[in-house]
């Protein structure tokens, strides 16, 4: 009997470049995910589906074995935590880097921090390790905000081209991680579906050798 495979992935730019992974693979959606409201897609091989969610949820539901693959970006890895999963393939695409950044000169300051960031595990880390005291201020979108609002004097975030960082006045100060989006599987799924998942795996690296040839 073929295994079945349920592949959960977000909507944007993780969902774009990962479709031609896929398609290597073997696997097309049969609606096409930008514009169907399906959360759940069949797909060109009977025995796989996609489940469409929150960036942020993708970890959660690999985790639970709600799907048994996932591609979720490393910062989303990172804030999670890592440990119910397997990360078995760097897939190199929706690459970026997470930075501290601010106005020019902030990381300089001494005494209590603030800082504004989407990502409090990894801020909270990332100063502990370096002995820094900081206050982590919860955010949900638009941290650029933050340091001309007066809300925060640093934020935590992505940055690719900087160009949302120099539209509000913004430097990048210092680097946190080099973030692209990772394969995730369920443990229980990688023994039970091992073959399956070990050949889709297989794939994948094959079709992430050939983009960076
Ligand atoms: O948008 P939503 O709240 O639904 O969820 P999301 O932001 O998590 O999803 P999405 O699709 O925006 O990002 C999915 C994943 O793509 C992230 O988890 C990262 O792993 C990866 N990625 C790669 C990025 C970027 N590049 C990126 N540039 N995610 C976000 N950005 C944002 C960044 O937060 C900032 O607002 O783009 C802006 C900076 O871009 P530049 O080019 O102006 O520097
Ligand atoms: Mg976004």
């Amino acid at each position: 009997m073929t295994e079945t495979l349920t592949i959960a992935l977000s909507k944007g730019r993780i969902l774009e470049e990962s479709l031609p992974l896929l398609a290597h693979a073997g696997i097309a959606p049969l609606d096409h995910p930008d514009t169907s409201r399906k959360l759940v897609l069949d797909t060109s091989d009977a025995a796989v589906k996609l489940v469409i969610l929150r960036a942020t949820d993708v970890p959660t539901y690999v985790e639970y074995g709600a799907a048994d693959v996932g591609v979720a970006g490393k910062d989303v890895l990172l804030e999670h935590g890592g440990e119910g999963l397997y990360e078995p393939l760097d897939l190199g695409i929706a690459r970026c880097r997470m930075m501290v950044a601010g106005f020019p000169g902030a990381n300089a300051g001494r005494g209590k921090v603030r800082v504004a960031t989407k990502f409090v595990n990894i801020a909270r880390r990332y100063f502990a390790e370096q002995g820094r005291q900081v206050e982590t201020i919860k955010l949900y979108g638009s941290m650029e905000l933050a340091p001309m609002a007066g809300l925060s004097d640093l934020i935590v975030d992505l940055v690719d081209t900087g160009n949302t960082l120099r539209a509000n006045g913004l430097e990048p100060l210092e680097h946190v991680a080099e973030i692209s989006a990772r394969l995730i599987v369920n443990k229980a799924a990688m023994k039970m579906k091992h073959r399956r998942i070990k050949a889709f795996t297989q794939c994948l690296a094959g079709a992430v050798g050939k983009r960076a040839a």
